[in-house]
């Protein structure tokens, strides 16, 4: 996918993930905050054919070659893109509700047991100051590493995989949770999908 990138449609129905994420949100969230963040990244784009080839990851990954002038807007949108990308359909409905095979030896390699990984990712998600996202990732050496980021800044700056996110914008949540952003992190676990989550941890590794 490159310039223009296009909103990618929801593979499940807006109410797939209630009572987890009401439908309420699930418009608003993709139907409004992802298709600006799409349109807003092809404004950033337009009069720089020179980079229409390129991913969204790769524009991040190389933000610093980026002109000054865009920098920020793809920073913003760009992560903003690819967050929302990967967020929809690590919560695709069905699947596995915990890891398996090489993903579940890495989880309890790296944070002792899953119950341990869950309270991690919880703590740090829930501990980002204002707007962010929590995440899981792989490095370079395939290991995985857990930590948050603030606004739309996207773990690909770092050069790292994302394999697991989850928006704690107060839009992702407020609707049903209001300020209870631990009630709403607790909730997730139930609409994560681990057989893509793992999927995406082999995918990684390769
Ligand atoms: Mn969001």
């Amino acid at each position: 996918m490159a310039y223009p990138f296009a909103l990618p449609d929801l593979a499940y129905a807006h109410d797939a993930l209630e009572p987890t994420i009401d439908a309420r949100t699930m418009e608003i969230h993709h139907g409004k905050h992802h298709a600006a963040y799409t349109s807003k990244l092809n404004a950033a784009l337009e009069g720089h054919p020179d980079l229409h080839g390129k991913s969204a990851e790769d524009l991040l990954a190389g933000l610093d070659s980026l002109p000054d002038s865009i920098q920020g807007a793809v920073r913003n949108n760009g992560g903003g893109y690819v967050n929302h990308t990967l967020f929809w359909d690590v919560m695709t409905p069905g699947g596995a509700s915990a890891p398996s095979g090489d993903l579940a030896a890495a989880i309890d390699a790296a944070f002792s047991s899953l119950d341990d990984f869950k309270a991690k990712f919880q703590a740090n998600a829930g501990g980002q100051f204002g707007s962010g996202w929590g995440w899981l990732c792989v490095d370079a050496d395939g290991g995985l590493q857990g930590f948050s980021t603030a606004n739309q800044d996207s773990p690909v700056m770092r050069g790292l995989t994302p394999i697991l996110g989850v928006d704690v914008w107060e839009h992702a949540y407020y609707l049903n949770y209001q300020n209870r952003r631990p009630d709403y992190l607790t909730a997730f676990w139930n609409v994560v999908n681990w057989d893509i989550v793992g999927a995406r941890y082999d995918a990684a590794q390769s």
